[in-house]
């Protein structure tokens, strides 16, 4: 016998591999022992198959598939080839991480829905929970059985990423209104997705909520969504501005030199981003992506009607004293593929508003809406960011109700009032 050869006990001590492992992978056509000996029947392998062992327990270390292995054995002499594998097998593990991302962000908004998220609109309708289709961190979408769609806006409030513990008293009829009067400025530059806010008009099924949805509710044609988020910026801040600090550009677009926090941009410009799963942030697209994604036809249409909608919003809002630094606007397509302009629009949480008499470019500019939650949260709450915020104080509640009424009332010249059935604009 050739006492090169080694048994299957030396090869799993020397690899790391386990004697059942080693016959489950020779049983699986991979390191199949090269010589049995005729006397003992004993399984023995050559020392360059003891290599092959030691490669196999590390690629099994991150879990490479067994089918990737064998190929990479196969392939050892040609070093190449090996690293065609293993670039491949790379972007399989990036693209499993960022599923393991979403399956997380998923587990914890699950998690965070039952114990801390339970806000009085969610609770209220708890009767539609097998129409519900999806929750964002301000609005619930429920589906009609005629097709149409139910978008509830909730007294939710975001900062900081985290929804709060805390509620806005009539913050979500505030949006939820301010949206609809703005479809309507907006409807003879785009189409959009409001079949009414009018809960007698609702299907059936809506009926016995009337009374929670009336305000804070709009049905909606179900569209097929645009895989675009369509921002228009007319001021630079958040992440365009990291993005010219680094590189002078926006989204692939050059801008001049000297621009600071809030500084005017010379023209508004379309910075696109993707619809990035829960949890995660979306990532900026230049305009040749948004063309390789929907195609160049409806690429035009989207940025012309995004620039437009923003043009007209930030000259209305001008005339009201309020700046509108940037707005994200959604579309969908109809079934003859007209673009429609959907979900929310020209609100405080689609949009940067800021009030124009303290802009000072050069620092960052105070928050229409949000600002005494952002103070107080960084300031005299002592929340360290790490964990979920804290429930706002009574008073921190009820200077930001009044910045929601007070953005309301100066765009659109009417009164905020609650619990009442909001007439078409
Ligand atoms: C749609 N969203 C986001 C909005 C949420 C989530 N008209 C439409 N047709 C088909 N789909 C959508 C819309 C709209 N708008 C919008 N997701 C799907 C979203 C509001 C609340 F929970």
């Amino acid at each position: 016998m050739d006492d090169t050869l080694l048994g299957i006990g030396q090869v799993a001590k020397e690899s790391g591999l386990t004697v059942s492992a080693l016959r489950f992978y020779a049983g699986s056509s991979i390191l199949v022992p090269a010589v049995v000996d005729p006397a003992t029947g004993y399984r023995l392998y050559r020392p360059t198959q003891l290599r092959d062992a030691r490669v196999l327990a590390q690629l099994r270390r991150v879990a490479m598939p067994l089918r990737d292995i064998r190929q990479i054995l196969a392939a050892q002499a040609d070093l190449a080839e090996v690293a065609v594998i293993i670039e491949r097998h790379l972007r399989r593990l990036e693209a499993e991480l960022a599923d393991a991302k979403r399956v997380f962000s998923t587990v914890q908004h699950l998690l965070d829905d039952q114990e801390n998220r339970m806000s009085t609109t969610n609770d209220a309708l708890s009767g539609l929970a097998d129409r519900h289709l999806h929750s964002g961190k301000v609005r619930d979408l429920y589906s009609a059985d005629d097709g149409s769609l139910l978008i509830v806006t909730t007294d939710r409030i975001s900062a900081f990423d985290y929804v709060l513990p805390s509620e806005i008293p009539d913050k979500g009829a505030i949006l939820s209104q301010l949206s609809l009067w703005w479809f309507a400025q907006l409807a003879d530059a785009a189409p959009h997705h409001v079949i009414t806010a009018d809960v007698a008009e609702y299907p059936s099924e809506f009926r016995p909520y009337a009374d929670v949805l009336r305000g804070r509710s709009m049905l909606c044609r179900r569209l097929s969504m645009v895989p675009v988020e369509c921002v228009a910026r007319g001021y630079l801040t958040g992440s365009a501005l990291a993005d010219y600090q680094r590189t002078g550009a926006v989204h692939g677009v050059a801008l001049p030199p000297g621009l600071v926090d809030g500084s005017r941009l010379p023209e508004p410009i379309f910075t696109p981003t993707t619809k990035a799963p829960v949890g995660d942030h979306d990532a900026p697209m230049t305009y040749d992506a948004v063309v390789e994604t929907v195609g160049a036809g409806r690429a035009e249409k989207l940025r012309a009607l995004t620039l437009d909608a923003y043009r007209r919003g930030a000259e209305q809002a001008a005339s009201a004293g309020v700046i509108l630094a940037d707005s994200k606007f959604e579309f969908g397509e109809a079934p003859d593929g007209t673009l429609v302009l959907a979900d929310e629009v020209l609100t405080p949480d689609s949009s940067r508003f800021w009030p124009a008499d303290g802009w000072r470019p050069g620092q960052a500019q105070p928050s229409y809406d949000k600002q005494f939650v952002r103070d107080w949260l960084t300031g005299a709450s002592g929340w360290d960011r790490t964990g979920p915020p804290p429930p706002l104080p009574e008073a921190v509640v009820k200077q930001t109700r009044a910045r929601y009424v007070e953005a309301f009332q100066r765009l659109t010249g009417r009164r905020f009032e609650a619990d009442v059935q909001p007439q078409p604009a």
